[in-house]
């Protein structure tokens, strides 16, 4: 009962906080109107209705009902209230025009303008888009195993998903950031962060491909990841959760958390050579959830801001218990001063147990290590790196203008949008202008970092990005709508609906230092009647919004895989002029290279059955093969050979267990298979690579353990039979 009682009064307090910044605005007034009719009568059914009753039966029916039904019910009534109170257009479907379809649409046999990487969420994956078409080019596997091409099935690829805990085979991917330069982007990397086992990613942007993961320690739910400096000197990755230090004993009580969890903030620094990732060092920070993060720039490069919520140090019903305080904090973080003093040698060195993989376009294999040591820098000894600034109710997004000037922290259930300015954050450090400390770190004034606030700019801010042009779009997840704003005088120019709840948005570049402010995309959480319906699942959708005028304008519509959360993109050219054709066959260092059908064979050596097999358009050499048996575990090791754009071929072996392989030209990929029933296997292409793609296949001979059959294996020797029918 307490429990509902503080349910009731959340959801009608919340009710009146939404309602107050959008008194003003009278489309909204009905819809807030109806809103608070329908939480408040949520809180006479739990209140009114239940508490008399009382009965051990009810308890339990509403225990059940507000676990599984009531965010549900509340969804449908604020959908049912939005259309009776009009708030969404009347012709939603229609709002965009003939005009938009010629602006998205890119002729057969032409190109689009930009990439867009668009992270997975709980797919683990990162897709490709291109833009304005809103094409899907690729999905490049990065947390999870990918059957589209063997990654993490095949020996090569496996060790990519090690981790400290073994193999980990579907992660959960939310942001991505291209590498930069000068503070814009220049088309090397893409990083991506993995939530649920702590892990950062460099895909290499020549091959689309995964090529090194990093595991990270003392960390648990890396959300506030993989945002990067200016010159990619470093990415970050920031604990969501909070935990024990895996350097200490963790088996402690959850109530401890208080004393016991902290959170970290790791800086990962990249090699500007070859983009290799060390951990360089972790700030140790006070227990509570780190969100999200963006660097300075300009004047404020050498700055890094964080968001954080559930400063309340809450570890249950956070619903409730994190959403208690006024503020919560953007971090300001000195990471020029803390590298300062990580040079200086003043961290402390401490052990632990991490994994760092790395894939080679030249061994076409991965190798995972484990790392044992890690450098923590505890900020409460080193008064100048880490600053706090109060920032209304449980900010998410912490996004930093492209002058450098502004961060924008967007509260969650905030009723505005607090700027915090760079100098006035600067001059507030100087003069000491603190409220206290928190954990030990000073608390620089709410009015002394202000720059303004965006007021009644709609409910439930999330993400802010810009245009190059003085605005910021901000999207609002429980109103439905990107917001554009000024960063001049704070004021609301323009707002669109979308469809619905966004999330995050992206303008290409808009996050850095030169956006290109002609397209907005926004990645909504909800799709509900956008498309044809497929059952219980409804796709995630990306929208596509012309921002070049004053006024937004929808161009398109596309469903995404997984769920979209952050996303980059970038002019085609810069990407497409370096991307990769071939793999040169000549500079293949797999050790189980075959470099030429000649040079093919099948070797036993004990129970193990190394097949050296080769493809070529349109045959397997070898592609007859006798004398495995049972309790052999055999290893096919595919070398594609041609040195042709497009012509990968496939491997598949019937009852394999460990999937099938899709090998590129010049590349060498193994599958392990292991037999279970004496027989003829027959092996083919799964790829259509020639006109003769149905006949690239061949045969494998299993025979009962104890078998005197030898290894054979041949290409092209047909029996007698077969041949003197060739002759007639
Ligand atoms: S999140 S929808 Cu995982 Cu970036 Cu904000
Ligand atoms: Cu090779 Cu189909």
């Amino acid at each position: 009962m307490i429990l509902l009682s503080i349910r009731g009064i959340t959801y009608a307090q919340q009710s009146f906080y939404d309602l107050e910044p959008d008194l003003d605005h009278p489309k909204k007034l009905p819809f807030m109107t109806g809103l608070i009719v329908w939480k408040a009568s949520l809180f006479y059914i739990c209140e009114v209705k239940i508490k008399p009753l009382h009965s051990f039966f009810f308890s339990i029916k509403f225990t059940f009902m507000k676990k599984s039904f009531l965010p549900i019910l509340t969804l449908t009534g604020v959908f049912i209230l939005f259309s009776l109170a009009g708030c969404k257009p009347k012709n939603a479907g229609d709002a965009t025009g003939s005009d938009a379809a010629s602006r998205v649409y890119v002729p057969p046999g032409k190109y689009d303008e930009l990439y867009n990487f668009v992270s997975g969420g709980f797919s683990g994956q990162v897709s490709v888009y291109g833009i304005p078409s809103g094409r899907l080019l690729r999905v490049i596997p990065v947390f999870s195993v990918n059957p589209e091409s063997g990654y993490g099935y095949s020996e090569e690829t496996k060790p990519m998903l090690n981790t400290s805990h073994g193999e980990v085979p579907w992660g959960d991917q939310h942001h991505l950031e291209l590498s930069q330069t000068n503070g814009e982007i220049d088309g090397r990397w893409l990083f991506a962060n993995e939530n649920n086992t702590p892990r950062v990613a460099r895909i290499d942007l020549k091959t689309f491909r995964t090529a090194e993961i990093i595991e990270i320690p003392n960390s648990a739910g890396n959300h506030s990841s993989p945002f990067i400096t200016e010159n990619t000197e470093y990415v970050v990755a920031g604990t969501r959760f909070s935990v024990p230090m895996d350097y200490e004993n963790g088996d402690v009580p959850i109530d401890s958390y208080k004393k016991d969890f902290k959170g970290t903030i790791s800086f990962i620094s990249v090699s500007p050579k070859d983009g290799e990732m060390k951990i360089a060092f972790q700030l140790l920070l006070p227990g509570m959830n780190f969100d999200l993060s963006h660097s300075g720039k300009g004047p404020s490069s050498g700055w890094f801001f964080f968001s954080t919520y559930n400063s309340e140090q809450a570890h249950t019903l956070l619903e409730v218990n994190a959403s208690k305080r006024d503020k919560d904090y953007i971090l300001a973080v000195n990471w020029k001063k803390a590298e300062e003093y990580f040079k200086a040698g003043k961290g402390k060195k401490v052990p632990v147990k991490y994994a760092h993989n790395t894939y080679s376009d030249t061994s076409h294999s991965a190798t995972s290590s484990i790392e044992t040591e890690s450098t923590i820098i505890d900020a409460k000894d080193f008064p100048d790196i880490v600053y706090m600034i109060p920032c209304p109710k449980s900010p998410h997004g912490c996004d930093v203008d492209p002058s450098g000037q502004y961060i924008v922290g967007s509260g969650k259930l905030a009723a505005l949008i607090p700027v915090f300015s760079f100098d006035k954050i600067q001059k507030a450090i100087a003069a000491k202008d603190f409220d206290g400390d928190y954990g030990g770190i000073p608390v620089i004034k709410y009015e002394s970092a202000l720059y303004g606030e965006v007021k009644k700019p709609g409910l439930g801010p999330l993400h802010t990005e810009f245009d190059g042009k003085g605005n910021a779009y901000t999207t609002f997840f429980i109103s439905s709508e990107i917001v554009k704003w000024s960063l001049k005088d704070l004021k609301v120019i323009d707002r669109h609906a979308t469809y619905y709840s966004p999330g995050h948005l992206m303008i290409p570049g808009g996050d850095t230092k030169k956006p290109y402010g002609k397209y907005l995309i926004a990645y909504n959480k909800i799709t509900k009647d956008r498309y044809l319906p497929t059952g219980p699942e409804l796709s995630q959708s990306a929208q596509l919004f012309d921002i070049s005028g004053d006024k937004m304008k929808l161009l398109a519509d596309y469903p995404s895989i997984g769920e979209p959360h952050y996303a980059q993109a970038v002019s085609a050219e810069l990407i497409s002029k370096n991307s990769t054709k071939i793999f040169k066959i000549e500079e293949n260092k797999n050790p189980y290279v075959t470099l030429g059908e000649p040079k093919s064979k099948v070797v036993r050596n004990g129970n193990r059955v190394d097949v050296y097999m080769t493809m070529i358009r349109s045959h397997f050499s070898p592609d007859n093969i006798e004398g495995v048996k049972l309790g052999d575990d055999v290893y096919f090791h595919l070398t594609n050979l041609e040195q042709d754009w497009d012509v990968p071929h496939g491997f598949a072996v019937k009852g394999a267990n460990t999937a099938e392989l899709l090998v590129m030209p010049g590349e060498t990929q193994t599958l392990k298979w292991t037999p279970q029933i004496a027989g003829i296997y027959p092996i083919y292409c799964t790829d259509f690579c020639s006109a003769l793609h149905q006949e690239m296949q061949g045969y494998v001979r299993v025979s009962a353990k104890g078998s005197n059959i030898p290894i054979s294996f041949s290409l092209g020797k047909n029996s007698e039979a077969a041949d003197s029918l060739l002759k007639k």
